[in-house]
């Protein structure tokens, strides 16, 4: 598989294979772990892939085999949070989970080593997972001084269900590829040189999938846990197929050519 690089930066890699992006996490002398830069470099590459139209599928991964992701770098971690170059206490990593959550296109995680911490939560919010035998799971907060009571509580126990949730947190133990899988955490599980290889076969799978369809099933999953917010993502996605009509386009002609506008020829659906 070759992959062609979309854009430079400095924490992050990001490149392409075809309709499939591929963001990963470059720091593995630290297992992976992000600072503001990483989750800003990430929210970037999030939104290019977003605004490409040829992009249909994203990876999210780490480097170097031995970790997907550690979670919070704890060495840039200050009063009030993780500081980043502009010395505020500011990490993003919330703002990155709702973006993996809610856009329009499949995200999988390729999950080798360790997903840990907030890195975890990193899995756990996108749609699908998929590990290597040598990855392990698990969650650290009341280790190391913190927690994450979004997503990364209430989504999981959506997940893996409200006891296995309690337990993850509360134990803080860890939890091999086979574990994972058993708990319904992690789609499928494959030996670490099929890895790649066989998330890029997922995606290629959903690549020959209709983009719409699966935009609308995306949204469909989220309003039901995401309230209000959900409700909206999906409503947004309707008012998208509704632009693309005759009947919608009618609305604004006949405004644009101060006219009424006729939505007689249309059919009443039943
Ligand atoms: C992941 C784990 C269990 C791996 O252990 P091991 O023994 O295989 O590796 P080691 O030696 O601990 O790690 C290798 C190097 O990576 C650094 C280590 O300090 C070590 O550095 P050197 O000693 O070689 O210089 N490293 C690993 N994780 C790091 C991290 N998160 N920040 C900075 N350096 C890290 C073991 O490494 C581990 O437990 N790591 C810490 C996991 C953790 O607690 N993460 C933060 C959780 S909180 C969070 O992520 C969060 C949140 O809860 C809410 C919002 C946002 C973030």
């Amino acid at each position: 598989i070759s992959w062609t690089p979309i854009k430079e930066f400095k924490e992050i890699l990001f490149t392409q294979f075809g309709g499939i992006a591929k963001i990963s996490i470059n720091r593995p002398q630290v297992h992976n772990a992000f600072t503001p830069l990483t989750v800003q470099e990430m929210i970037e590459a999030m939104r290019m892939c977003q605004d490409r139209t040829d992009i249909g599928v994203i990876i999210l991964t780490g480097e170097g085999g031995r970790a997907f992701c550690s979670g919070g770098d704890q060495s840039v971690r200050g009063h009030g949070g993780y500081v980043g170059e502009d010395t505020l206490p500011r990490l993003n990593v919330l703002e990155l989970q709702k973006i993996i959550r809610s856009i329009p296109k499949p995200v999988i995680a390729m999950v080798a080593g360790w997903a840990i911490g907030g890195g975890h939560v990193l899995h756990v919010v996108c749609d699908l997972s998929i590990a290597a035998d040598n990855a392990r799971f698990g969650q650290t907060g009341p280790n190391v001084g913190s927690f994450d009571g979004g997503f990364g509580a209430s989504y999981l126990a959506r997940v893996v269900g409200q006891k296995k949730a309690r337990e993850i947190w509360f134990l803080c133990d860890q939890y091999d590829a086979q574990e994972a899988l058993d708990m319904g955490l992690v789609n499928k599980v494959v030996p670490l040189d099929k890895l790649e290889e066989t998330t890029v076969a997922w995606c290629h799978k959903i690549l020959q999938k209709s983009p719409l369809s699966l935009r609308m099933l995306k949204s469909s999953f989220n309003a039901e846990l995401d309230g209000q917010a959900g409700i909206q993502e999906l409503a947004g996605n309707a008012t998208l197929l509704y632009y693309l009509s005759d009947e919608a386009k009618e609305g604004r002609e006949a405004f644009m050519e101060k006219r009424q506008p006729d939505f007689s020829k249309f059919p009443k659906f039943p």
